[in-house]
C-alpha cells in the first residue's frame, strides 16, 4: 500500500501526477486555508505533507499526527514549522532552497524600481484622466544608478540581488552575521558594514533576512530614524520583520522617501494605512511567483517527500539531527 500524504494547498496537476505515483495523495485542490485545526484533522492518518507557509506545522499539528514523519514546505521561508517540535517527534521538516533566488531578486528589483520612479502613483494618475498634459517639472522620481544599494541578509537571494546592481553602477553595501567569503564578495562588488552603517548609507534598502522571533522588528522607530529621508525600504523576505506601524508613520511624514513591498504583517489582512499612502509600492507576496520557479519550488518539495519517505536523506532537509 502506498503511504498516505496531505498536499496543504493547490498545486499544479503535474505536481500530484507524480506525487501520486508514490503516494496516495490527500489534495486540497479548493485551496480552502486548512488552519491548525483543519492541518490535525487532514494529517491524522498521514505519513507525510507537502506544506506552503500558509499552513502553520505547529507542535499541536504534530502532536495530532502520530504516523507523520515528513513535513515538506514548498517555500525557502519555513518559520510556519515549529522545527523543534518536529524534531523531538522524530518528523524530517524541509523547504526549497536555491530554486527561486533569481526570480525573488527580480521582483526586488521590480520594486526597487516602482517605488524609486514612482511607478504605481503615475499609473493611478494617468488611469484617473489626470494627466492633462506633459510638464517639465512632473513625477520626478530617484535615480537607481550610481545610488547605493543596501543589503540586509545576503544570503543566495541578496547576493543574485547585487549581481543585478553591477549593472546600474550601483555601490553595494550589505550587512550579514557572517561575512561571505572574500571571492564571494568581489563577484558581486558587495562591501560589508555595520547594520547602523548600511542604514545610515544606503538610498536603496533591501530586507532579506529569514523571519524568527530573532529578527522580529528587525527595522522599527530607531532604524527608519537612522535612514535618510530620500532612501526606499523594499521588503521581499517576511512581514513582521518591519513595525509596519513604524513604516507608515516614517513615510506619512516623508521621513522615508519610499517604500516597495511584498510581505506585511498579518498578510492578507495587512494594516490599511499603507493604502493611503503614494509613496509605497504593494505586491500581494508574489517574490517567487513565476510559472517555472512555482512549479520548481513544488517538483522540488515532492522530491524532499518522495526520498524522505522513501527512506533516504531528502536533499533540503533542515534538521538532520532526526537522523540520528
Ligand atoms: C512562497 C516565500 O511562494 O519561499 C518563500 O519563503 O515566501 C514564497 O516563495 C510563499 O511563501 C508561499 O509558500
Amino acid at each position: 500500500m502506498k503511504p498516505r500524504i496531505l498536499v496543504g494547498r493547490e498545486v499544479f496537476p503535474e505536481v500530484l501526477a507524480r506525487l501520486g505515483e508514490h503516494f496516495e495523495v490527500d489534495d486540497n485542490q479548493v485551496d480552502v486555508i486548512l488552519g491548525v485545526e483543519g492541518l490535525k484533522a487532514r494529517l491524522a492518518d498521514k505519513a507525510g505533507a507537502l506544506t506552503a507557509a500558509t499552513d502553520p506545522v505547529t507542535a499541536a499539528v504534530i502532536a495530532a499526527a502520530p504516523k507523520l514523519k515528513a513535513v515538506c514546505n514548498f517555500a525557502v521561508g519555513y518559520n510556519n514549522i515549529d522545527l523543534a517540535a518536529c524534531t523531538s517527534a522524530g518528523v524530517m521538516a524541509t523547504n526549497t532552497p536555491g530554486v527561486l533566488d533569481d526570480t525573488t531578486a527580480d521582483l526586488a528589483w521590480a520594486l526597487l524600481m516602482a517605488t524609486a520612479r514612482r511607478l504605481p502613483a503615475a499609473e493611478r494618475w494617468l488611469r484617473n484622466g489626470e494627466w492633462k498634459g506633459w510638464q517639465f517639472i512632473q513625477w520626478l522620481g530617484t535615480d537607481v544608478h550610481h545610488a547605493t544599494l543596501g543589503i540586509l541578509g545576503m544570503g543566495r537571494i541578496g547576493q543574485a540581488l547585487a549581481r543585478r546592481a553591477l549593472g546600474f553602477d550601483m555601490k553595494v553595501v550589505y550587512h550579514n552575521r557572517t561575512r561571505l567569503p572574500d571571492d564571494d564578495e568581489a563577484a558581486c562588488r558587495a562591501r560589508w558594514v555595520e547594520k547602523d552603517a548600511l542604514l545610515r548609507e544606503s538610498d536603496f534598502l533591501v530586507l532579506l533576512l529569514p523571519y524568527s522571533p530573532a529578527t522580529h522588528h528587525t527595522i522599527g522607530v530607531a532604524e527608519l530614524a537612522l535612514m535618510k529621508p530620500t532612501a526606499h525600504l523594499i521588503n521581499v523576505a517576511r512581514g513582521g520583520i518591519v513595525d509596519d506601524e513604524a513604516l507608515i508613520s516614517a513615510l506619512r511624514q516623508r521621513r522615508l522617501c519610499g517604500a516597495g513591498l511584498d510581505v506585511f504583517e498579518g498578510e492578507p489582512k495587512f494594516n490599511p494605512g499603507f493604502l493611503e499612502l503614494d509613496n509605497v509600492a504593494l505586491t500581494p507576496h508574489i517574490g517567487s511567483s513565476s510559472h517555472a520557479t512555482r512549479m520548481a519550488m513544488a517538483m522540488r518539495a515532492a522530491d524532499n517527500l518522495i526520498a524522505a519517505l522513501a527512506g533516504r536523506r531528502p536533499p533540503d532537509l533542515l534538521n538532520p539531527e532526526v537522523l540520528k
